[in-house]
C-alpha cells in the first residue's frame, strides 16, 4: 500500500443541463440509473477543485467556497475520497479545496461539476491515471449527473447495468453548435426536496414510473436523431416534453411534491408566448424552480431582454456549449 503522495492536482469541470433527464436509480449504492440520459455541458457554470493527499493530516480536510465543511456537509465528499483510496490503494487523508461558480442547490446541478472535478483531481492526486470512460464511471459514484460533466458538448449517459457498463460518452457532432441556454434564476434558496430524495420517492410511489422508463427510450432516440439532422425545432420540442414528463413523476408521487414556484410558471408561460410570436425557444427545468431557456444565438438578445425586464438583469445568464474536465 502506498503511504506517501503530496502532489496537488487542480481541475475544472463544468456543469451540464439534461435535455433527457435522469430521474431514478436501479442501484442507489453504485448509482446505476433506470434510464439513459442526454445533456449539454455549459461554459458558464463550473467548479474548480484542488486535492492533495497528505501524510501530515489525520483526517480529510474539506473546504468548499472558503468554508471548512464538517459533519453531514462533508460526508458525501469524504465517502467519495474513501472510494478513491480503496481503488488507488493510497492510505492517506486528503486536503480538498473546492470553489463553485454555480448557484448551489437551486436547480443548476452543482453536484455534477463538483463530483466531476473531484473525481479527476482526487484520482490523479492518488496516482491513478484513468481513461475518460473510467473517470466518468468514478464521477458517477459521487453524483449520477457528474458522469456526464467529464465530457464537453452533447453527452449521453448510457445507463448500463453494473459499475463497469454505466458511463457517459460524448456525442461527436458539429450540429446545433449555435445552441444557447439562457439560465433564469428565479430563486436562489435551497430546494425543499433534494434530487436524490425526490427521484427515490418518484420511483417508489409514482404509478407512472414504469411508463417513464418506456418514454425515455423513445425521447432519447428522437433527440439523438434531431441532433444528427441538425433539427433545432425537434430538439427543443423533445427537450421541453421530456422535462415535463419528469415533473409529472413528482406530481404523481404519493404524497405529491413540486419543484415549481409561481415565478417558474410565469417564466414557462413567457417562453410559450415568445414561441407563439415567432421567437423560437423552449424550456427545461431540473429539480428546482429555475428554468433554462433553450434557443439559438440569433434569438439570445430578445430573450435576454424579455426575461431581464420581467425578473431583473442579474437573474439571467447566457451559456454556450462548454468543455469537458480539465487539469490546470
Ligand atoms: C439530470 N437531475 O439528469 C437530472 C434532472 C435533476 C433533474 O441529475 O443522486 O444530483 O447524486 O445521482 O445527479 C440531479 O441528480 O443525483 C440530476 P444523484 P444528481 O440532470
Amino acid at each position: 500500500m502506498t503511504t506517501s503522495s503530496n502532489k496537488t492536482v487542480t481541475t475544472v469541470a463544468h456543469t451540464n443541463i439534461a435535455l433527457i433527464k435522469y430521474w431514478g436509480k436501479q442501484d442507489s449504492e453504485l448509482i446505476i440509473p433506470y434510464t439513459s440520459s442526454l445533456s449539454l455541458t455549459l461554459d458558464q457554470f463550473y467548479t474548480q477543485t484542488s486535492v492533495q493527499f497528505n501524510a501530515n493530516l489525520s483526517e480529510d480536510r474539506i473546504t468548499i467556497d472558503d468554508h471548512v465543511v464538517t459533519g453531514t456537509g462533508s460526508k458525501r465528499v469524504h465517502d467519495f475520497l474513501e472510494l478513491v483510496r480503496q481503488e488507488s490503494g493510497l492510505n492517506l487523508s486528503a486536503e480538498v479545496n473546492s470553489t463553485n461558480h454555480v448557484p448551489t442547490a437551486a436547480g443548476l446541478a452543482s453536484s455534477a461539476s463538483a463530483f466531476a472535478a473531484l473525481a479527476a483531481a482526487a484520482s490523479k492526486a492518488a496516482g491513478m491515471n484513468l481513461s475518460l470512460t473510467d473517470l466518468s464511471r468514478l464521477a458517477r459514484r459521487g453524483s449520477g449527473s457528474a458522469c456526464r460533466s467529464i465530457f464537453g458538448g452533447f453527452v449521453e449517459w448510457q445507463k448500463g447495468f453494473d459499475d463497469a457498463s454505466s458511463f457517459a460518452v460524448p456525442i461527436e457532432t458539429r450540429h446545433l453548435n449555435d445552441i444557447r441556454i439562457v439560465a433564469l434564476t428565479v430563486e436562489k434558496h435551497q430546494k425543499p426536496v433534494s434530487s436524490r430524495k425526490g427521484m427515490a420517492f418518484s420511483v417508489k410511489t409514482s404509478p407512472y414510473y414504469p411508463t417513464w422508463i418506456k418514454v425515455v427510450d423513445a425521447d432519447l432516440a428522437n433527440i439523438k436523431a434531431a441532433i444528427k439532422d441538425n433539427d433545432f425545432t425537434r430538439f427543443g420540442t423533445i427537450s421541453e416534453l421530456n422535462a415535463m414528463r419528469m415533473h409529472a413523476l413528482t406530481l404523481s408521487a404519493d404524497p405529491d411534491f413540486l419543484y415549481f414556484t409561481g415565478d417558474t410558471l410565469v417564466a414557462m408561460n413567457e417562453v410559450k408566448r415568445l414561441r407563439h410570436s415567432g421567437i423560437e425557444c423552449y424550456y427545461t427545468i431540473d429539480a428546482g424552480p429555475n428554468i433554462k431557456i433553450i434557443c439559438q444565438q440569433a434569438n439570445v438578445k430578445v430573450i435576454t431582454y424579455t426575461f431581464s425586464t420581467l425578473f431583473g438583469p442579474t437573474k439571467v445568464t447566457v451559456a454556450k456549449p462548454g468543455p469537458g474536465v480539465k487539469y490546470l
